[in-house]
């Protein structure tokens, strides 16, 4: 009995340990906080005291409060709050970082210990627990299996909650009528694949975690040895081979319907090329000849970014779109290259993702069946914009490669495009003027080299 007394003993000084830290963290780390701006107005005011003098009796204040209950805590907490106004407008400015979110080390090392507390002191209760059962000559071995059993049972439950709130509560958020004719299809196998997958993550759970608790170890029950099933072992291994088979063909046709398109109706698309690069992306339109104009990585200069080539005169009406405007009901085709490395041409709404890879183009053509306007009837939110991302994490600014995309009528769409700027601007018709003749020669030598 002295033995059990002693034990008890400790694990309730550990708990009042745990719970004493649980508050002194938080309070210490604003008192961190508040040493560090003390530190800085004495520091603003009197240049000539340190900041480690400064920072002393602040230290010890926090100790101070660690020491006492957690009365003290919502004490610092309104006096650490207090003490931003006492300092100047430059000090104001210098802390624009909230303290809770820029939480010191002292904060983090405490939360450490505390945690590593807690799971000692639920070890310890475990193991008087364990001690004073076997004490009493009640220690039943297999209850621990009942426990670990029920435990997972709890699990699975939590488990399928879980799964119910991810599809119920944030399904809707990754569900759009997609904007596009093709993205009908896409938007079936996805939906197709969902619900497969679906019954299988469900099925398989309920069934792993009820059969441990089932056949858990008991006493009355020996373990029946089942070593091999051909049956069984074909089933699942010809079931879900066909189940893959099917959606992986479905796939495969729903791809090709998308991307096989006639020679003619590739020629009728409206073509617009864009072109990504570390981090924006260009978009061309081919002006009113219907024609891109040739480009060339090796003619890019500061004025001349794309690297058009302007002795071919399709590229002089070529014409530079602040966005991307497309009429509704009309393929467009899309040609999409990249400057340096890989990004990726994504519309979502319109179930639109393909890589931008240099040294090649990509093609993409779809029909638009939704104007902005009437997305955001559906949608109820008059600000809804369709957008294009760089789906390809592509270096620091990779968030920054975003373009507006606006579906509208024809007449708007010509009425946009009238008002966009040429790529051949005054600027580069100057040089082009003056260089012409040389021009001709540089680019003779280029199409040489590349032959
Ligand atoms: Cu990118």
């Amino acid at each position: 009995m002295k033995f059990k007394l002693h034990n008890r003993f400790k694990s309730l000084f550990g708990g009042l340990l745990a719970i004493n830290l649980l508050f002194a963290a938080p309070a210490m780390a604003s008192i961190q906080d508040q040493a560090a701006d003390t530190a800085k107005v004495e520091q603003a005011a009197t240049p000539a005291v340190t900041a480690d003098s400064a920072a002393a009796p602040a230290d010890s204040s926090a100790a101070a409060v660690a020491a006492t209950d957690s009365a003290s805590v919502s004490a610092s907490d309104t006096s650490g709050s207090t003490v931003v106004p006492a300092a100047t407008t430059t000090q104001k400015e210098e802390k624009k970082i909230d303290p809770q979110v820029y939480k010191n080390l002292t904060y983090y090392i405490l939360l450490f210990l505390f945690i590593c507390t807690v799971v000692a002191v639920i070890g310890k209760v475990q193991s008087i627990y364990v001690l004073t059962k076997k004490v009493n000559g009640k220690y039943n071995p297999l209850a621990n299996n009942t426990l670990q059993a029920g435990l997972l049972f709890v699990f699975l439950v939590g488990f399928l909650g879980f799964v119910y709130y991810g599809y119920a509560v944030w399904g809707s958020w990754s569900w759009r009528p997609a904007a596009t004719e093709h993205g009908k299809d896409i938007d079936t196998m996805f939906i197709i694949t969902t619900v497969i997958i679906t019954i299988v993550l469900v099925l398989v759970h309920i069934l792993l975690l009820t059969f441990t608790y089932i056949y858990r170890m008991r006493a009355k029950r020996k373990a029946y040895f089942y070593p091999h099933n051909d049956a069984i072992e074909r089933l699942w291994t010809i079931v879900p081979a066909v189940v893959l088979t099917i959606l992986v063909l479905f796939g495969f046709f729903t791809w090709r319907s998308i991307t096989n398109i006639p020679e003619d109706l590739k020629k009728s698309a409206l073509q617009i090329e864009v072109l990504g690069e570390q981090f924006m992306w260009t978009v061309r339109y081919p002006g009113a000849d219907g024609e891109f104009g040739k480009r060339n990585y090796k003619l890019t200069t500061p004025l001349n970014s794309y690297g058009i080539d302007y002795n071919d005169k399709t590229a002089w009406d070529d014409v530079k779109g602040d966005e991307i405007v497309i009429p509704v009901n009309k393929p467009v085709r899309f040609h999409i290259m990249s400057k340096d490395i890989i990004h990726s041409f994504y519309i979502p709404d319109f179930r639109v993702q393909i890589n931008a890879v240099p040294g090649m183009t990509n093609y993409f053509q779809f029909t638009p069946t939704i104007t902005t306007d009437e997305m955001r009837d559906k949608m109820n939110d008059p600000q809804y914009n369709f957008v294009m991302l760089c789906a390809k994490i592509c270096g620091e600014s990779h968030y920054n490669m975003q373009k507006n995309v606006r579906v509208v009528t024809e007449a708007e769409y010509k009425e946009w495009l009238s008002k966009q700027a040429k790529f051949f601007t005054e600027d580069l018709q100057k040089e082009f003027a003056q260089t012409e003749g040389e021009n001709t020669e540089k680019n003779d030598r280029i199409a040489a080299s590349l032959n």
